[in-house]
């Protein structure tokens, strides 16, 4: 059995940013599953075992290819049921719940800021893609999207959910983490690897959390190389 994660990197490839792999990636310690990784650039789309989709992740697990975080988190599910990363519907259901919130939530904010200091960690030729990509998508430059004096405001307030969320509790899967959590850190992780800047303040409870987050499969995610503009 061999798994091979298409991780989407940076000039330096060590240095493996995209929060919609980093849910694979912790989705595969969770399952304590032994995987590899190949980092590819947004550019070298050639490459990706999908070129037409584009996208990463992709997981390739003996030989099947298979596109989109939610996609993949299921096929781990399904085909390795020990260790689960939901153990309920209703489980299930706050996950999907994430998913809707970070998108309503919590990206619309912290992707313009965040995309310009993901600029300044790529090689020179995909900068000019990323670059001309994001200015099309938002009709401005990426200076212009990525300077928004509400965004932090915005953050805070929208992190505040997940503080309530939280509560006293260790993590939002409980006394352990689970899909829940690896869906609500992922943007934080995809902040910290590209730039030292935070986005915001964090409310105690997610501060917390997320030193516990840090913490686990050995410092997995603390440990990931950060970028540094190339
Ligand atoms: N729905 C997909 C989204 C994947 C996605 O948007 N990945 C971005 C990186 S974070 C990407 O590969 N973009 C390619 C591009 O912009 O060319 C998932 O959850 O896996």
């Amino acid at each position: 059995m061999t798994i091979k994660l298409y991780d989407l990197c940076a000039a330096d490839r060590d240095v493996r940013f995209s929060p919609y792999c980093w849910i694979v990636k912790f989705a595969l310690l969770h399952k304590g599953l032994d995987f590899e990784i190949e980092p590819l650039n947004f550019i070298e789309k050639q490459k990706y075992p999908d070129p037409d989709y584009g996208k990463l992740p992709i997981l390739v697990d003996d030989g099947e290819v298979i596109c989109d975080s939610p996609v993949i988190v299921a096929h781990l599910e399904k085909k390795y049921p020990a260790r689960p990363l939901v153990a309920t519907d209703g489980e299930r259901a706050f996950a999907n719940f994430l998913t809707a919130w970070l998108g309503a939530s919590v990206y619309p904010s912290l992707a313009p800021i965040t995309f310009v200091q993901v600029h300044k960690i790529l090689d020179d030729e995909t900068k000019k893609y990323f670059r001309e990509t994001r200015e099309k998508r938002f009709g401005k430059t990426l200076e212009e999207v990525g300077s928004d004096p509400a965004a932090s405001a915005q953050l805070e307030k929208a992190f505040g959910v997940l503080g309530a969320a939280l509560g006293s509790r260790q993590f939002l899967g409980g006394a352990s983490a689970n899909l829940c959590d690896y869906i609500a850190v992922s943007p934080l992780i995809w902040r910290r690897i590209v730039t030292p800047e935070p986005a915001c303040n964090l409310p105690a409870p997610v501060d917390a959390w997320m030193v516990r987050m840090l913490d686990l499969f050995d410092g997995y995610a603390r440990n990931a190389k950060r970028g540094r503009p190339a």
